[in-house]
């Protein structure tokens, strides 16, 4: 009998074990997400949200968002969490979870900017309001546009570079799987700046995390983005607005205005836009006064500084560490050549991550042995240049990459550079193109605006592109002012160009072909 009872407990906990399967994969309430059980990972909180209609959440303004507050109106279940993969790491992220019957059975992952420890909200909304569940991550850490958190925090380094984005991506698709009782279709990325840098990072260190990736302006290669910017922003300018050398705003419209001249005509339509900087061979010292310094051309010490912008920073042997801002970009030069000091993203960046010293002092910055000492300490951690994507592209992952011509935060050429060095790697141009894309789009700034179509919808290209094969041949990109769409114009995967026909009107994008220009 008693061995009877024995084996009918036996036999009962065999049973329990094998619907514990089937009872995971039923739909839980968003409440009982609180005791799904994730490795290092405490859910502090699952609520169920019904806006009636626009439920506005309250948030501090932050610079990612600054207008604070956030309006949302659909149904949805905000699960706060974190994980604490190593004792000094705290990883805050939140899923945002639409009704199932509103679901669109796929995950958007949404990426950050610069070092702010802060969770993408309005990005996270976006992707919520497009039928997806939503996932963002403070990166590991609660801070602002500085680096002082890293401060002796090696962990929380790695967690911003790597681990905070991995861990948040593996444990949504287990609170979703909870959430609906099946997992999603389809993982997708979408990040512009370190954004893009943590898409790249995820195709490379994690290539099954995502099915399809969106990498705008990626900030990917950070020891040199950083060392360049610490080079232009200081020791071009370093002895002060007073200097010799620095630009007035003024004369940075000076300036453009001459590249433009130069180079705007030459891609077939006058725009006050250039289609393609790189193939604009403009030289600043056209505009050296040849006498007494005036308000319509430089100095011959401004056009050193303004050859050194577009030239980037190099090591002493005429190698490049960043390639230099393009013709065209001038007017955007403020924020990074303010002179008198070095910007601080890039100072805190050598403080905190590359010196560990809150003393350091920008004075002694060496570009050529400083960029060493960043690559030889934390290139391996912070960088995301590895050209080997062979892994995600036989996961059958795609990506398409974008950046602004007229991004003067990070110099576009960065981006050339990397899809360069995977086209190298995978085997040339056409076997590239197969699984990853770059959209140069010219007049555009840092991850938007600018006076050249800069609204397009590289979500929707991926997921055509992923769910039914259809690849980017173009990708219509469009201006408004006041709300109204003023200008639409095709964006090219690169090396090709947007080329007018010769016909009709240059503001529509039905009037331009996808080619290799001869201008
Ligand atoms: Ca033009």
């Amino acid at each position: 009998m008693k061995d009877g009872f024995a084996s009918y407990l036996a036999a009962l906990s065999l049973l329990a074990l094998s619907l514990a399967p089937g009872r995971a994969a039923a739909q839980q309430s968003c409440e009982a997400l609180t005791s799904v059980k994730i490795p290092n990972v405490t859910v502090t909180s699952a609520t169920a949200i019904h806006p009636p209609p626009n439920l506005v959440i309250p948030l501090p303004p932050s610079p990612i968002n600054p207008a604070g507050d956030l309006t949302v109106s659909i149904p949805f279940c905000r699960v706060l969490a974190f994980s604490a993969p190593t004792s000094d790491s705290h990883i805050s992220f939140e899923v945002w979870l639409p009704a199932a019957e509103t679901w669109n059975g796929k995950l958007e992952a949404v990426g950050n900017g610069g070092f702010i420890g802060q969770i993408s909200y309005p990005a996270l909304a976006s992707a919520l309001a497009h039928g997806y569940a939503a996932a963002g991550t403070d990166t590991g850490h609660a801070s602002g546009n500085d680096e002082s958190w890293a401060f002796e925090h090696p962990e929380k380094l790695i967690d911003w570079s790597y681990r905070a984005v991995h861990e948040m991506t593996v444990s949504s698709k287990i609170l979703l799987q909870a959430f609906y009782g099946k997992a999603a279709k389809l993982s997708y990325w979408n990040g512009c700046s370190t954004g893009g840098k943590q898409g790249l990072t995820e195709a490379q260190r994690y290539p099954t995390d995502f099915d399809g990736i969106v990498a705008g302006a990626p900030a990917n290669y950070i020891t040199h983005l950083q060392a360049g910017s610490e080079y232009i922003s200081w020791v071009a300018l370093k002895d002060g607005t007073s200097a010799p050398r620095y630009i007035p705003v003024d004369k940075l419209a000076v300036l453009h205005k001459a590249a433009l001249r130069a180079c705007d005509a030459k891609d077939g339509v006058t725009d006050g836009v250039i289609e393609v900087p790189k193939r604009c061979p403009f030289d600043p010292k056209t505009m050296q006064c040849s006498g007494a310094d005036g308000p319509d051309c430089l100095t011959a010490a401004q056009v050193e500084t303004a050859r050194l912008i577009y030239a980037g920073a190099k090591y002493s042997d005429g190698k490049q560490i960043f390639p230099g801002f393009e013709p065209g970009s001038e007017l955007g030069w403020t924020g990074m050549v303010a002179g008198p000091k070095p910007i601080n993203i890039a100072t805190g960046f050598f403080k905190y991550m590359v010196f560990g010293d809150p003393n350091w002092d920008f004075r002694t910055f060496d570009v050529d042995r400083d960029t060493r000492l960043a690559d030889q300490k934390l290139g391996s951690i912070v960088n995301a240049i590895d050209p080997n994507l062979k892994a995600f592209k036989e996961h059958g992952g795609k990506i398409i990459m974008y950046h602004g011509w007229e991004d003067s935060s990070i110099a576009p050429g960065n981006s050339v550079n990397y899809h360069a060095s995977v086209v190298e790697k995978m085997g040339g141009m056409e076997k590239t193109q197969e699984f990853l894309r770059l959209f140069m789009v010219p007049g555009m700034g840092h991850c938007r605006g600018g006076p050249g179509p800069n609204t397009f919808d590289a979500m929707g290209a991926l997921e055509q592109w992923r769910e039914q094969n259809i690849a980017p041949e173009k990708i219509i990109a469009t201006h408004s002012s006041n709300g109204t769409v003023d200008n639409s114009r095709p964006l090219c995967p690169y090396p090709q160009a947007a080329i007018y026909n010769g016909n009709g009107k240059t503001t529509e994008a039905a009037n331009f072909t996808c080619g290799n220009p001869s201008w």
